[in-house]
């Protein structure tokens, strides 16, 4: 689903949630990195890997420097240095995480915290 997630990012094509003409438009990216937020549902740890079903995002900068709309999936996001912490398989959490668009790996979680398990969650 990364691979997947990412490919689309870089081609700037309709999918992973993005639609066209959605957001501003910024002909070349002026930061390497940006930082953005949300929530899901811990679905998996592997390699220093973690994969999230995410909530929808209102707003993702693609590579081609556009803001725009990212649908709810499953996204994989590389650990942070100091690991994921107290959370496990199945929690809930809201993330915090980089878009490295000059450096893999691209997707980076920077911060992951358990919420309350009776947390409503809208997942696609
Ligand atoms: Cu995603």
């Amino acid at each position: 689903m990364r691979s997947v997630c990412i490919a689309l990012l870089l081609a700037s094509a309709p999918g992973c949630g993005r639609k066209d003409n959605a957001g501003d438009v910024r002909p070349e990216l002026t930061a390497n990195q940006e930082h953005f937020s949300s929530r899901g549902k811990l679905v998996g740890i592997k390699d220093k890997m973690v994969d999230i079903h995410h909530e929808a995002m209102p707003s993702v900068r693609g590579f081609d420097g556009t803001l725009g709309p990212m649908m709810s999936m499953r996204m994989s996001f590389a650990a942070p240095p100091a690991g994921v912490g107290a959370v496990a398989i199945g929690d809930v959490v809201a993330f915090e995480f980089t878009v490295h668009y000059d450096a893999e790996p691209t997707l980076r979680l920077t911060r992951i915290d358990k919420l309350p398990a009776d947390t409503r969650l809208v997942l696609e």
